[in-house]
């Protein structure tokens, strides 16, 4: 059996920080943890919802808590890490006041889709934190996207992999079950420029604004129409599931502003999700895209801000964005 450069050793050779692998092997082991609870799902009574909501106003279910206290106590115990955000937390927490790190993350993306036994996943920015004076001031979190130190995510699927970038390319990593540690399995993941594969929800199609509307009619219209190919769609709704595809095998992934979520500003987040998934997009080859914006470059008002969110092959956002300059 061929044998696997392990996650730590990787990280020796690529960070020089030892601060910084301190947290990258604490968000490991979380994952690690958030994993194996997975897979005993209804055997440890880990499943279903509680009677809390969280920040979002959403049901949270007991592994979304589960998932976030195992973050927030390995990512304390590190020591580099400063202070902790969530999408399940109104607030951040503080931990060693004088560490170097931020980190943010969604313990458990698309958790709606455990309960029915479709990947999962979580994700994180690791960003550069002030000096402990300033910590409680909230906008030491409003980094644009560029700002990241790393970011990644765990995807719980019919393996557990760990996707990492440090500023210099996205690693794949999976978890060999046999010891609970992760091995390299693919260096450089890159996104094609092009694509015949795009993943939306479709069901919202009536509401979205009218370049998103010509954008997917033109791909549904195939081979007949101006885009003169055929595509195929995919939609997870489980948006680590959904950009993990596109960084294994290229497509695009829109979640736009439409009629219902105007007033929020998108359904996706800003900070945990948005920022830290079109990062390694890019860093792959890719794009992101409010369809006028590039994400990275935005500067976050708000700790929870919802942004629409195009991402995937470069052409392809190119184009929505020509297609959102004409509107
Ligand atoms: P919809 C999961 O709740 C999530 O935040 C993303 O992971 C996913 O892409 C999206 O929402 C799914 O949204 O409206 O299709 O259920």
């Amino acid at each position: 059996m061929m044998k696997h450069t392990g996650l730590s050793v990787f990280l020796q050779r690529q960070v020089q920080d030892q601060a910084l692998i301190k947290v990258l092997e604490a968000l490991a082991r979380s994952c690690v943890r958030i994993s194996t609870s997975l897979r005993q799902g209804a055997l440890a009574d880990v499943l279903g919802a509680l009677e809390s909501e969280n920040v979002q106003g959403e049901t949270q279910k007991k592994l979304d808590v589960l998932s976030n206290d195992m973050l927030l106590h390995e990512l304390a115990a590190c020591g580099a890490v400063a202070a902790m955000a969530s999408e399940e937390m109104e607030d951040p927490v503080l931990a060693e006041g004088n560490a170097p790190y931020l980190v943010v993350f969604d313990p458990l993306d698309g958790s709606s889709n455990i309960d029915v036994n479709v990947s999962v996943g979580t994700i994180f920015s690791v960003l550069l934190a002030p000096k402990a004076s300033e910590l409680t001031d909230p906008c030491v979190w409003l980094q644009p996207g560029r700002m990241q130190v790393a970011a990644g995510y765990a995807i719980y699927g019919p393996a557990t992999q760990l996707i990492l970038c440090v500023g210099k390319g996205v690693h794949q990593f999976s978890l060999d079950p046999l010891n609970c540690q992760f091995v390299l399995t693919q260096e450089s993941m890159q996104i094609p420029q092009t694509t015949a594969e795009f993943s939306i929800n479709m069901s919202n199609q009536r509401m979205w604004e009218p370049p998103v509307q010509k954008y997917i009619d033109e791909l549904l219209q195939g081979k007949e129409g101006p885009r003169g190919k055929n595509y195929n769609m995919r939609w997870v709704a489980s948006m680590v599931a959904d950009v993990h595809r596109i960084l294994t095998r290229g497509g695009v992934f829109l979640y736009p502003l439409d009629e219902r979520i105007r007033v929020q500003g998108g359904k996706l987040r800003l900070m945990y999700e948005a920022n830290p998934m079109g990062w390694l997009v890019e860093q792959a080859g890719g794009r992101v895209s409010t369809g006028h914006t590039c994400i990275l470059d935005m500067r976050p008002e708000r700790l929870h801000q919802r942004v629409p969110v195009m991402l995937g092959a470069a052409e392809e956002i190119s184009y929505l964005e020509h297609l959102h300059q004409k509107d």
